[in-house]
């Protein structure tokens, strides 16, 4: 008896002997309460998977690494063995029961999208690429009890209610960003962001490396950058740095979720640690002591500058796979405007040399940017200033990254009441992260809208348990903007969506803030 033929016989009997015998409790489950909100979803009633210890985790060759990824998410807490198992026959359908990844849907889901059928009998996520892969995972990982997120084996059922979901991201750049020069957290609590921010499909990290308060990234041509420019940080604590080995592991971590990380070194301005560490980088070859206070400049005229910037920018694009190095640009308020102009020209072509594409933020649109740089905008709503550099890049075809101030920085205080934050924008709610639009933010720039970005700035914020409360519960209000259609827009139905992710913190031990907007 030929393979093929085997396989069917022992799938045509195992549906036999498996066959969903109507029991006399139906399980319950849930209620469907995703964050972001898919493209589509449609509800089984009375259908509901159990997810039970003979389970296994049936994936291609494509897929294995998602599998295992899926089997490390459930594992601890159903206590289940879950193993992964490759098929190579397209008959192995696998067994009743088993949670089944296959690669290969239509062109429309794109890279990211997926599709996801959950029924007594099984659930199945489909996606053309892991990507897309990730993604359905990730909503599967909602849609089981928040308990699943335990580190301890918990006590069932592992239900899940009946659904068929069909999903793709509106934008392809769902982003954050992590100031870690005012203060640095270390690789583990990165780490950490990039798992929260991944649960909620955003993929691209950005990480705000250098400052006036700190230098975060060894650069091995220019030591004292990271060991004395990287020593103190904003509250005049002991700093620190990622060697090139932790900016790699980071690297590697980010690459297993599927994010991308863009490092930034700011600059002409917010320099203070790079000029107190390098006297020959300043203009009168003096260098100002640590935590200088007021505004700095890079010295535009020294050639030794570029040759600096060389040194960095290449060590730093050997060490990162994504295609866009950041170079700051922002609030350059002792650099002049041709010196500003200068530079940013000068710099763009050290970025392009060393194969990688500029990002900013939209001050750079000073410069004669090439097409494929990046404007991340973090103007306030209605300034004409800002929005006319916005119309800068969109005549230049430069994508926009909205990261507006008023709306998605994460260091404003939620409300008067906020112990902790600033206010200069204005406070942002959890509401107010949620309920805007990147397509009309900015009159007029709709079509050059590459995504959105979450800012979280450190200045007086030295601890995690700062970063936490302040990037949740708005942090997946702003990977929904990114990632759900404009059409599924409305903050009544969403704040009851977030709600159900407070369990799931708590079990997960995130410090968030418990909103009142929110009905937890
Ligand atoms: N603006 C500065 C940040 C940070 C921020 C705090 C940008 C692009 C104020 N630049 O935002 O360095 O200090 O809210």
């Amino acid at each position: 008896m030929t393979r093929k033929l085997l396989g069917l016989t022992v799938s045509c009997l195992a549906a036999l002997l498996f066959a969903p015998v109507a029991t006399a409790t139906p399980q319950a489950a849930a209620p469907v309460r995703l964050v972001p909100e898919p493209s589509s979803v449609v509800t089984l009633p009375g259908q509901v998977f159990t997810l039970k210890s003979t389970a296994h985790i049936v994936a291609p060759a494509g897929a294995a690494a998602t599998g295992q990824y899926l089997a490390g998410l459930l594992r601890p807490a159903t206590g289940f063995r879950l193993p992964v198992t490759t098929i190579s026959l397209p008959e192995d359908i696998g067994l009743p029961g088993d949670i089944r990844l296959t690669l290969g849907g239509p062109s429309s889901l794109g890279s990211e999208g997926y599709r996801l059928t959950a029924t007594p009998v099984g659930v199945e996520v489909s996606a053309n690429a892991s990507a897309g892969l990730f993604y359905g995972v990730q909503t599967l990982r909602q849609l089981l009890p928040a308990k699943v997120e335990a580190k301890t084996v918990q006590s069932g059922p592992w239900t899940v209610a009946g659904v068929t979901v069909r999903d793709t991201p509106r934008y392809a750049w769902r982003g954050a960003m992590l100031d870690v020069a005012r203060h640095f957290f270390p690789v583990p609590q990165v780490e950490q962001y990039i798992d929260l921010m991944s649960l909620y499909k955003m993929n691209t990290l950005h990480l705000h490396l250098s400052d006036n308060d700190g230098w975060r990234i060894d650069i091995k041509s220019w030591p004292r950058l990271a060991r004395y420019g990287g020593s103190t940080d904003a509250s005049r604590g002991p700093g620190g740095f990622y060697t090139q080995d932790d900016y790699s592991e980071i690297v590697r971590y980010a690459a297993s979720r599927h994010v991308t990380i863009v490092p930034e070194i700011d600059t002409p301005g917010h320099v203070t640690a790079a000029l107190a560490s390098y006297a020959p980088l300043n203009c009168d070859g003096v260098a100002p002591p640590l935590l200088n206070p007021g505004w700095s400049s890079l010295c535009v005229p020294l050639e030794i500058t570029y040759k600096w910037l060389d040194d960095v920018i290449g060590e730093l694009a050997a060490i990162t796979p994504g295609d866009y190095i950041d170079i700051g640009g922002d609030e350059a308020v002792n650099t002049s405007a041709a010196d500003y102009k200068y530079f940013v020209n000068r710099l763009q072509a050290i970025v392009t040399a060393h194969g990688k594409k500029l990002m900013g933020w939209h001050q750079v649109e000073a410069g004669d940017l090439a097409g494929s740089a990046l404007a991340d905008y973090w103007g306030t709503a209605g300034s004409t200033d800002d929005e006319a550099l916005a119309k800068v890049a969109q005549a230049r075809g430069n994508k926009l990254v909205l990261s507006p101030a008023d709306k998605v920085y994460l260091d404003m205080k939620y409300d008067a009441n906020t112990p902790i934050g600033q206010d200069w924008a204005g406070y942002n709610s959890v509401q107010d992260s949620y309920d805007w639009d990147p397509a009309t933010f900015v009159p007029g720039v709709a079509d050059d809208v590459a995504g959105v970005e979450a800012p979280l700035w450190t200045d007086v914020f030295p601890t995690w348990d700062d970063v936490q409360f302040m990037a949740f519960p708005r942090l997946p209000g702003v990977a929904e903007i990114g990632w759900s259609a404009q059409r599924t827009h409305s903050w009544d139905a969403y704040r009851t969506r977030l709600a159900a992710q407070g369990p799931r913190w708590d079990v997960m031990g995130v410090k968030y803030f418990r909103s009142p907007d929110v009905p937890w």
